[in-house]
């Protein structure tokens, strides 16, 4: 059996792509694959969901399937795993999942990740994180999308009551213990930002401006200037030489990059304005700087404000998708039940247990 969670990122957004370190958590609901190896090159993988069968040859140049296939996820992992463990032996496996696909909580990188942890456990195969990080990110561009390594730490390293500091080039990752009545939900916008279609072109769009923002002013990457220049210098030099599309970008990931900082010194200190006004803050510079917010995400969290929330953004890559909604534990039923009214009752389509979850900080898979 292999079993792994979900992740909801609470704040670090549109950063880990530039290696600046960013704060997951992993949550409870899971998906999980119960494995079984075979004596020949066949991968067959079948799901408990609506997904359907399917099953093919692990040859060693394998081609993806139609665009949005979930097949491409085995695929995707058999790929990586044959090229870099040489592995050949097919597997027999079965995918049941709580975690609804494309709502904002990484089910794709942990069925990714999941796929890849079954195929190595069949051919007895023992893996380190660090090596399992060098492979997933790069797998999902099989898939298609050029994302960072951040999901991919958060639902394989994350400990449970804790959220995760996950830091790139060098990949190191730290618990930061969730303080006691702290609590988070999952608010679904009920608007699907699906990252295959034309949000991936918006998504790699903000990846290259702000890299682009980099080389016109001589920097050799940010976490050199997040390192060596302060965050005011760093802004008054963007003002001076970049114009948009550049400007925004850069005036968003340095920025966040030092709220990240922030908001785990927050978190460690247990003061939950701070961590809430960072929150807010965050999304602010998502909407307003980097541009990812949509309508109707923007009204999701000045409902979850207005509902008494500490503090809210969106989460993941934006564009539709979900807010994270920060709060005292003992407050939480009475949010749910104002955001129900307030924002849910005059949509359609919602469905609670899919799109206001509570989220409790979990075990990733390779803690259990
Ligand atoms: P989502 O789309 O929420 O899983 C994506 C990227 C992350 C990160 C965020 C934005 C993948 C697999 N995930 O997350 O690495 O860049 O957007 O912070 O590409």
């Amino acid at each position: 059996m292999v079993s792994v969670p979900g992740r909801v990122n609470l704040i670090g957004e549109h950063i880990d792509y530039h290696n600046l370190p960013v704060f997951p958590m992993a949550i409870q609901r899971r998906i999980r694959i119960a494995v079984h190896p075979r004596a020949d090159r066949l991968i067959r993988v079948t799901s408990s969901g609506e997904y359907g069968d399917r099953e093919f040859e692990w040859t060693p140049r394998l081609e993806p399937a139609a665009a949005g296939d979930w097949i491409n996820y085995a695929k995707a992992a058999a790929q990586a795993v044959g090229d870099r463990w040489g592995l050949r032996k097919g597997i027999d496996a079965a995918v049941a999942s709580d975690l609804p696909a494309a709502a904002g909580l990484s089910s794709s990188s942990a069925l990714l990740t999941g796929l890849t942890l079954a195929l190595l456990r069949a051919n007895g195969v023992v893996t380190t994180f660090a090596q399992l990080m060098e492979v997933l990110p790069e797998a999902e561009h099989f898939v298609g999308t050029r994302g960072g390594g951040m999901d991919h730490a958060a639902v394989l390293a994350s400990a449970p009551g804790c959220a995760l500091l996950v830091r790139f080039a060098p990949m190191s990752v730290e618990d930061v213990r969730i303080p006691a009545g702290w609590s988070f939900l999952i608010a679904h916008s009920l608007t699907t930002a699906e990252k295959s279609g034309e949000i991936r072109a918006e998504y790699n769009f903000r990846r290259t401006a702000g890299t682009r923002a980099l080389a016109t002013l001589g920097l050799a990457s940010y976490r050199a200037a997040v390192e060596q220049h302060p965050f005011q210098e760093l802004q008054a030099m963007a003002r001076k030489r970049l114009q948009d599309p550049e400007l925004g970008p850069f005036l968003h990931v340095t920025g966040e990059a030092a709220r990240v900082l922030e908001a785990v010194q927050a978190m460690r200190n247990g003061d939950a304005e701070e961590f809430g006004r960072l929150l807010n803050t965050s999304h602010e510079s998502a909407r307003d700087l980097l541009r990812i917010s949509c309508p109707a995400l923007d009204e999701l969290v000045e409902a979850a404000r207005n509902a008494g929330a500490l503090g809210a953004r969106l989460t993941g890559a934006g564009f539709g998708g979900c807010a994270v909604v920060f709060c005292r534990e003992t407050e939480r039923p009475a949010i749910r039940a104002r955001l129900m009214d307030s924002f849910y009752s005059r949509r359609n389509g919602f469905d609670p247990d899919i799109h206001l979850i509570d989220a409790e900080p979990s075990a990733g898979a390779l803690i259990e």
